[in-house]
């Protein structure tokens, strides 16, 4: 399960992959967050986030992650240290139950609840969304600065946080 590949060479491949189709307008807003495990601090994927005019754009490329269905949310904090556990409660603005951010809206779910991600056996997994009303800087539901959370267990998006366990990894929004 654990590779013997050096964090910087696993970064250099993934920033490569992920720069690789991805177009910025100029008056966009982007952000990258580097998710790393969090006992072991190795580097289990990459994120890249645009504002776009629908929506905020999120593409998490997973390369050597935990195998499984995970949680994945953003978190409220800016910082991943102590475990993860410093970056806080699920980023929840207004103050609404947990649920699934895509299907229940802002009135019936966190906003940052992202839902699940599925890793596969070699480490591998994508999450992709656009997701209208979030943003990186503008609005009332922005989430630059905020961090991402990998749960060990998936969201079962029962209360009050869907059940998704220890956090596994973790990955601080760094706007651009
Ligand atoms: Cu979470």
């Amino acid at each position: 399960m654990k590779r013997c590949l050096p964090n910087w060479l696993l970064v250099t491949l993934m920033v490569a992959l992920l720069s690789v189709g991805w177009t910025t307008p100029a008056w966009a807003a982007t952000a990258e967050a580097i998710i790393t495990d969090t006992e072991d601090s190795h580097v289990v994927g990459v994120a890249e986030l645009e504002d776009t005019e629908p929506g905020l754009a999120i593409e998490v490329s997973f390369l050597d992650g935990p195998e499984g269905t995970h949680g994945f949310h953003i978190h409220e904090n800016d910082s991943c240290a102590d475990g993860g556990k410093a970056a806080g409660g699920h980023y929840n603005p207004a103050g609404v139950k947990h649920g699934y951010l895509l299907e229940d809206g802002f009135e019936n779910a966190h906003a940052g609840d992202l839902g699940n991600v599925e890793i596969s056996s070699d480490g591998e997994g994508v999450y992709s969304a656009l997701i209208p009303g979030l943003s990186l800087t503008n609005g009332q539901y922005s989430v630059g600065d905020l961090a991402f959370i990998l749960h060990a267990q998936p969201d079962d998006f029962g209360q009050p946080t869907g059940n998704a366990g220890d956090r596994a990894a973790c990955g601080v929004i760094e706007l651009d």
